[in-house]
């Protein structure tokens, strides 16, 4: 099922009204979210798409052979996007003549109807089946109607934005989607230096801190919220003793903030924070726990030359 206005609203309630207050991240990307979230991506202390890149466009060769399947076989990225880190894997395959079929999942049709587009452009041989909705609904029915091995793609890192219930979850859900022998590709980044971390999420361009005022700007057009950007500002941290990086918004003054036509209000202290972001950096021990504890085994990991991030393949 698709977020609904309503379900936003709910969790604004529920995030503003609770003692400490907090956003979930998945908010952040509306149409303008996402293209802020772009330009982080664009910046050069922001090493997890390059060095996802470099995996993919180098290792391409590494990471089919891993998969030992039979032809032909499926390619699910879950949350595609524009598909930019996935067309290297894919260029690579169809360049050695490789039979599978490409089937990314994204829960905006706009987003499915231009990544079709320029794959269809850029790689004409590709077979391309793009599924709308929600990753769990497609995922069920292609594992009831499709007979075929597959990969599921779920790459960037977002898995570090689920803390570490969710994450559980998440993963005993990916597990109960596929079948015996399908496989799972991840991206996840890892503990390291913290102040490379610590530079990725408190950038000096401040368009972080864009990213997470948009959070406020959408609740002030999607909910009529009257928030003063000005009065807020960004503050992020790691801690590099559990691998958390935690981002919040800070208002800067006392203030009142109101949502149209309901009776809801919410005050804010001077120095009072949202928390809207957890971004957990991994070690390799803790991702070997995450396998374990929802029925996968680790086969492969894949790594950039700074060893900064890892795409690993996760078997059932
Ligand atoms: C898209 C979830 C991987 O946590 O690094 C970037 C989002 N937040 N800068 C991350 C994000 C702040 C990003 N993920």
């Amino acid at each position: 099922m698709k977020n609904m206005p309503n379900t936003f609203k709910k969790d604004v309630i529920v995030g503003l009204s609770a003692k400490e207050k907090y956003l979930s991240s998945k908010y952040f990307y509306d149409d303008e979210g996402s293209r802020i979230f772009k330009e982080i991506m664009e910046m050069a202390e922001y090493y997890l798409s390059d060095c996802e890149y470099e995996i993919l466009a180098t290792q391409a060769d590494k990471i089919f052979e891993s998969l030992a399947f039979d032809q032909p076989f499926n390619i699910i990225e879950l949350g595609a996007g524009d598909g930019a880190k996935t067309f290297k894997l894919l260029e690579f395959l169809l360049s050695k003549g490789v039979n599978f079929d490409y089937i990314p999942i994204d829960i905006s049709q706009e987003a499915m109807n231009m990544l079709s587009q320029q794959l269809q452009k850029n790689l004409p041989s590709l077979k391309i089946k793009p599924a709308v909705g929600d990753y769990f609904e497609v995922l069920g029915q292609l594992k009831k109607t499709n007979k075929h091995q597959s990969l599921l793609l779920f790459l960037g890192g977002n898995i570090g934005n689920y803390p570490k219930e969710e994450a559980f979850r998440l993963m005993d859900l990916f597990n109960q989607s596929m079948k015996a022998g399908d496989k799972l590709l991840m991206g996840i980044d890892l503990q390291k230096n913290p102040q490379v971390i610590y530079q990725a999420y408190s950038d000096p361009h401040g368009i972080t801190k864009r990213f997470n005022l948009n959070l406020l700007k959408r609740m002030n057009r999607e909910l009529g919220a009257n928030f003063n950007l000005n009065e807020f500002d960004f503050y992020c941290y790691y801690n590099p003793r559990n691998g958390e990086l935690l981002s919040y918004l800070v208002s800067l003054s006392d203030q009142e903030v109101r949502l149209a036509n309901t009776d809801f209000s919410f005050h804010f202290a001077k120095d009072e924070l949202i928390w809207t972001e957890q971004s957990k950096k991994y070690s390799f021990k803790e991702i070997d726990m995450l396998a374990k504890h929802s029925g996968f085994e680790v086969s492969h990991r894949f790594m950039d030359s700074k060893r900064y991030f890892t795409d690993s393949l996760f078997v059932k």
